[in-house]
């Protein structure tokens, strides 16, 4: 006997978002908390002064979601302040830990409005300005069963290939290849690991998808050869606009074909990105995504593995109408006097050129059964670009797993890639909402990702890049980013190069690990990263905890992320092990009771918390994935008798998949100890 768990409504006639990976029979009735008016869905719970709220995917502030209003809606922003409503994914789905347990997702591809508990402090008000739109209500024991649940409603996580487990390098940009090449030393040279480099725009010629500069990247196919001789992989960066050029085959086809997104009068929409101006593809009809999707091939032919979908939400700087009505407008105040609001407004209309709500409002998809208008499908458009990538590596190259992972994305994406986290700052403050959007994308299904480590925008410190290691070395996705204009903030070029280089190999010493923990969330719908809340109910102080991690099933992790300092206080949940290390050989092993500590972590050390009868299994670190060598396996833990864990390994490619392979381990023990003694089932 199987409770019903899931519990579908719909209203009038939604937009198919592909959300769902199963199709449940709408429920009739609703829940008591839900009215639903002729325009609009409103759903206001009451909540208790303890009740804790998640969800949301990728958003500003804490892992408990009270006290802020949200918007879904996919956003090019990169000021992550915590006044921000939304950044670059929309995920609407909200789990709700108090007197009642249950989750909440409104399948809607425009705005959704999540306000918890800002208006009123005890209320949670969703609202969604339509009369057409799906909601599910998600039922379960605990917060770990609701995101279960859902997770089987939402289909299983895309696989990322084994390679992007290893460290991986990016800058807004490395130009040339001799650019590319002399990253490439600095690390090998040092001793550095690093499995791959990043190319963004201007590896393109004028920043055209799906070109390489012949100037700045002569004889590519070779270079990419070259590099890979390396154990590098290069990762490409491919931009949603398409440039408008006559002889540029994507253009024309595109153009050709009817492929492109319209104006209200059918006239491809225009507007202008990194290329000047461009089409947007138009990923909601197949047939061009499809197209868009084959065009992949190009860079795959020329032994390309793995890509990066950027300014997809789609981020417009400012459309050709848009720009002509501004002019006008700054042009009817010349000569005259004018009032200070009036000023402020002429500014406005400026800076309101980017990204704004009445470009996408008159830029329409044609999905194959209808047109309709791109300010209703908003959220759903970077989701179905990724898509179309996914669907075409299989048919172009399904003996190799293609790395890809998106910026803008949508509830069900995940089925089909990774995404990071857009555009950080180098800022203390985004070492911690780094570590507090991993458990809620975890709950949305997207288990590769991570931050740009050291932060995008701004200037880094060597302090601060040592510090955002120490915990990036746990993202799935490790991957170091910076902007245009930004100081180099590449590991090697910095003072203490023996402290980055130790925690570097310590990364490549925890990839099994980590890699089997990834794994196995994915097979079981669980998540890789936990609030302490999920894993310690009950303990009104695990509950409260921000700033710490559960990492799969055996350890804790507490990072420090504030300048200055000489460690940080830790609440340790039960009896732990905690292993500080200064690098995968040296490292001191202390026993932790349940309580709170305060805990000296040296600027090039990493503590890792390991919990009773849990093991962490290590290998030798290697300078890149593939020399990894699991004949060099050990165990640390504190264990009383057995403890058995599960090693997942890719064995191979399978119709685009990773294969998995599994080792079971059975591990003995008679209190702690680092070098535990194991047999292989
Ligand atoms: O408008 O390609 O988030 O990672 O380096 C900026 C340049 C465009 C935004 C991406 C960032 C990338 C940058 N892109």
């Amino acid at each position: 006997m199987t409770d019903k768990k899931i519990f579908k409504y719909i209203y009038g006639k939604p937009f198919e978002t592909d959300a769902a990976a199963e199709n449940i029979t709408a429920s009739e009735g609703l829940p008591p908390f839900v009215s639903v008016s002729e325009d609009f869905l409103h759903i206001a719970y009451d909540m208790t002064s303890n009740d804790k709220i998640y969800g949301l995917g990728e958003a500003v502030r804490g892992i408990n979601k009270r006290g802020w209003i949200y918007e879904t809606y996919c956003s090019d922003d990169p000021m992550h302040t915590e006044t921000k409503r939304s950044l670059y994914g929309a995920h609407p789905f909200i789990v709700i830990d108090g007197k009642e347990v249950f989750g909440i997702f409104v399948d809607y591809p425009d705005r959704v409005i999540f306000d918890i508990g800002y208006t009123s402090v005890n209320k949670i008000n969703i609202t969604v300005g339509s009369p057409d739109y799906v909601f599910y209500i998600i039922k379960g024991e605990t917060p770990m069963d609701v995101v279960k649940n859902f997770r089987k409603l939402i289909g299983k996580s895309y696989i990322a290939p084994f390679w992007s487990f290893g460290f991986q390098q990016s800058r807004w940009s490395y130009y040339t290849s001799d650019d590319v090449k002399n990253v490439i030393n600095g690390y090998r040279d040092n001793d550095f690991s690093i499995d791959a480099v990043y190319l963004d725009i201007d590896y393109m010629e004028a920043f055209k998808d799906f070109t390489v500069s012949e100037e700045r990247f002569p004889d590519f196919v070779e270079f990419v050869k070259l590099v890979r001789e390396k154990n590098i992989h290069l990762v490409p960066i491919i931009d949603a606009g398409v440039k408008i050029e006559d002889g540029y085959d994507v253009y024309e086809e595109g153009r050709d074909n009817d492929y492109f997104c319209k104006d209200e009068s059918g006239n491809d929409f225009i507007a202008a990105v990194w290329p000047g101006k461009v089409c947007f593809p138009d990923f909601l009809n197949p047939k061009a995504a499809d197209w868009f999707g084959m065009k992949y091939k190009t860079l795959i032919d020329c032994g390309i593995d793995g890509f990066w979908n950027d300014m997809n939400e789609p981020a417009i700087f400012y459309s050709e109408k848009g720009l002509e009505e501004a002019i006008d407008k700054v042009l009817e105040y010349k000569g005259k006097n004018i009032g200070i609001y009036d000023f402020f407004g002429l500014k406005d209309t400026v800076l309101g050129l980017s990204n704004s709500f009445k470009d996408y409002s008159s830029m329409y998809h044609n999905t194959g059964s209808g047109i309709v208008c791109h300010n209703k499908v908003h959220n759903i458009y970077g989701y179905n670009m990724t898509r179309s990538a996914s669907d075409a590596f299989k048919k172009i190259s399904p003996e190799k797993n293609i790395l890809m992972f998106s910026r803008a994305s949508y509830i069900g994406m995940h089925r089909y890639s990774g995404i990071w986290m857009g555009d950080n700052q180098s800022w203390w403050s985004h070492i911690k909402l780094n570590l507090q959007m991993l458990p809620s994308l975890n709950m949305c299904g997207f288990l590769y990702t991570g931050a740009d480590m050291v932060g995008f925008g701004d200037n880094c410190t060597e302090e601060l890049a040592l510090r955002w290691l120490a915990l990036g070395i746990f993202n799935p996705l490790m991957r170091n980013h910076s902007a245009l204009g930004t100081r180099d903030q590449e590991f090697y070029r910095f003072e203490n190069r023996n402290a980055f280089r130790n925690l570097l190999k310590l990364r490549y010493a925890l990839v099994p690990y980590l890699y089997s923990e990834y794994i196995k969330s994915i097979e079981k719908d669980e998540m890789m990263f936990r609030p302490l809340a999920f894993d310690y109910r009950g303990d009104r102080f695990a509950e409260a905890v921000e700033d710490q991690l559960i990492v799969g099933e055996s350890i804790m992790i507490a990072p420090v992320y504030e300048s200055n300092s000489i460690g940080r206080m830790v609440y340790v949940p039960e009896d732990m092990l905690g292993v500080s290390f200064r690098s995968e050989r040296d490292y001191t092993i202390k026993s932790y009771r349940k309580g709170h500590y305060f805990i000296e972590i040296p600027i090039d050390e990493v503590v890792i918390f390991i919990k009773k009868n849990k093991v962490l299994p290590l290998v030798d670190s290697a300078d890149c994935t593939a020399h990894l060598d699991y004949s060099t396996l050990r165990f640390i833990g504190d264990i009383e008798g057995k403890c058995n864990y599960t090693m997942c390994r890719e064995s191979g490619v399978s119709d685009g998949r990773s294969i998995i392979a599994k080792e079971n381990y059975e591990v003995v023990g008679t209190g702690h100890c680092d070098d535990l003694s194991f047999g292989k089932e």
